[in-house]
């Protein structure tokens, strides 16, 4: 059995909840939660640095414990001190920490008091209206919890794209090793690059689909086989990643692509579109009555119905139809347009490396300069950085500076955007920096006026340049913060800011729309990774794939630009 870092994040991850729920020390729940984050982060598999003997302890956050930890989920795919947790809390009991509104406290008085266990439990209790007698919650929490329960429901079962590829990739790669295999691709969602995924959907091309299909629901990590047949077959993994696969004709690949990659909206359109030329469009091909006209390539599909090629990014029925005929498609940023990265960390705050690691890791992405932006003050769980410390770490960067070859290190800062608009900082110390990012990281719940306002007169100040992830959002935990996105962006672009696309998989903040709106408005967007460690670099790739989504081209971004055409653009009108 593989264990993948993604199965050891999880298992951290629950280890948290629980203790948390227990009302555990706040720091050991801290140490598994950041644990997770550094499994899921880590670009090697932790399984195959058991198997060589590798020292755990000098990952970031892994200590002798953890370290044993991820020996025993690795060695026996099993955690005991989980097992344990498990016999004094259920397990689903996690599942109510994901409904809004319910913190571990809550959750722990909804099981002492009222046996509450499971979401159906806690929908049952508030229907019954039991819930609004307890201390600590009222008529109003036990109403939202009816609301934010309802919407649950509706709410499918999704994986992040990023957590989805740790299962999807090496899948892919067995796929492609089976006899007779020619091509394999991830498709539907995936490609997209979505989010989220329902379910991953593989294609094959190969001449004996049959014998592929054999080695498919043999795949060590199929935990249930749903269905069978001779050119498609639908697993579920014990991720609980869902499955399916395709296998068709080489000569049908495009056309097979196409369908699969969807999505169904933009699929609808382009075979309406289809009929229109009299032709149909199908998984094997376009047909003109019983003739096949195209389907072995994606752009022989596209053409046979008058279109250019279309980035799978695009197919959401968005638009993009209408502007691939009108030849107006966007030329999309690619991943080696990034010539810079704009909001990294280092330990002098929540980051795990230093500054000279950051930077040479920013150089081996290749990137030619980076921005290096802590936390300031106000985040004291982070660390964050008084004016002496950030000018302290200002001198070192200008003595590395002095000594790194092909990679500028600029001078940051990450400063918080106080409740009333004021930054975090005084004026003189971010007017030294090179580049000030704001972001708000307390009060998410003011209301839409004040909170856009909030941000609206952090704008305002001289030296602030760059919005940190926008809406606040975080996939599957956390909803956007009120604010009003147009008014915000019409605002940037008059006091000359520029709004993040950050790229961790978590947060992928803009969102699509918004990257549409910036583009259309005029604002730049700058992707940056949010590295909190070497490894951090890689999640760049996710927001390219956001900003694609987006409609981005290379010219809307922000950090496509080299340093000497970026300088001017970030706002320095009180520096020297
Ligand atoms: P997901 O899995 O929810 O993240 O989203 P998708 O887009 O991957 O959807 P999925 O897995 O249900 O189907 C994969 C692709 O197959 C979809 O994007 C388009 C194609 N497809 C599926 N069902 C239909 C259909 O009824 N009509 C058409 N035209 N295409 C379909
Ligand atoms: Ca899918
Ligand atoms: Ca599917």
């Amino acid at each position: 059995m593989t264990v993948h870092n993604a199965d050891i994040a999880a298992v951290f991850e629950e280890i948290a909840d629980l203790l948390e729920i227990e009302g555990a020390n706040p720091f050991r729940v801290r140490a598994y939660r950041n644990a997770a984050r550094e499994m899921e982060a880590l670009g090697v598999s932790a399984a195959e640095m058991v198997a060589k003997g590798d020292d755990l302890t000098e990952l970031p956050g892994i200590g002798q414990d953890l370290a044993a930890k991820i020996r025993e989920i690795v060695e026996t795919g099993k955690c005991k001190a989980l097992d344990k947790l498990h016999l004094e809390m259920p397990p689903t009991i996690t599942e109510l920490l994901k409904i809004p509104g319910l913190g571990p406290k809550r959750v722990r008085a909804l099981y002492e008091h009222l046996k509450v266990k499971t979401v159906e439990q806690l929908a049952k209790a508030a229907k019954a209206g039991k819930i609004h007698e307890l201390e600590g919650f009222g008529p109003k929490t036990e109403q939202a919890i009816v609301e934010a329960l309802a919407a649950h429901v509706t709410e499918a079962k999704r994986m992040k794209l990023a957590i989805a590829a740790q299962y999807a990739e090496p899948l892919s790669e067995y796929i492609a090793k089976l006899p007779g295999v020619k091509e394999v691709i991830l498709a539907g969602s995936y490609r997209r690059a979505r989010e989220t995924v329902g379910d991953i959907d593989l294609l094959a091309t190969a001449k004996d689909s049959a014998k592929v299909m054999d080695g498919f629901v043999r795949y060590e990590e199929v935990k249930d086989v749903l269905a069978q047949g001779e050119t498609r077959a639908t697993v579920m993994l014990k991720s609980g990643l869902q499955v399916d696969l395709r296998v068709v004709e080489p000569d049908c690949y495009g056309a097979a692509l196409q369908y699969f990659t969807g999505s169904k909206s933009h699929n609808i359109e382009i075979r309406r579109l289809a009929q229109e030329h009299g032709l149909k469009v199908s998984e094997y091909g376009v047909f003109k009555g019983d003739k096949r006209v195209a389907g072995d390539t994606e752009e022989s599909v596209y053409k046979a119905v008058g279109l250019p090629w279309i980035a799978p990014e695009l197919r959401e029925n968005h638009g993009e139809i209408e502007a691939a005929r009108a030849g107006k498609l966007p030329k999309l940023i690619e991943p080696g347009d990034l010539k810079g990265d704009l909001h990294v960390h280092t330990r002098a705050t929540d980051g795990h490396n230093t500054l000279r690691e950051m930077a040479e890791a920013a150089r081996a992405a290749g990137l030619d300069y980076v921005a290096i932006t802590e936390h300031s003050r106000r985040l004291t769980v982070a660390h964050g950085l008084d004016p002496q410390r950030l000018r302290r770490q200002m001198a070192e960067i200008d003595k590395l500076n002095a000594e790194l070859k092909g990679i500028t290190i600029l001078k940051g800062i990450e400063v918080d955007i106080l409740e009333n608009g004021q930054l975090d900082l005084p004026d003189e110390v971010l007017a030294e920096c090179d580049i000030v990012v704001g972001a708000v990281h307390s009060k998410f719940n003011l209301p839409r006026a004040k909170q856009t306002n909030r941000i609206l007169r952090a704008m305002d100040q001289p030296s602030f340049s760059i919005l940190a992830h926008p809406t606040g959002r975080l996939i599957d935990t956390r909803e956007p913060y009120d604010i009003d996105m147009l008014k915000i962006v019409r605002h940037a672009r008059e006091r000359g800011c520029f709004l993040e696309l950050n790229a961790h998989p978590e947060r992928l903040d803009l969102l699509d729309i918004h990257c549409q709106l910036a583009r259309e408005e005029g604002v730049l967007v700058a992707i940056s990774s949010d590295a909190h460690d070497v490894r951090g670099y890689a999640n760049l790739k996710y927001g390219i794939g956001q900003a694609r989504r987006g409609w981005l081209t290379k010219e809307d971004v922000l950090n496509t630009r080299p340093l000497k055409l970026l300088r001017p653009l970030l706002k320095r009108t009180i520096s020297s």
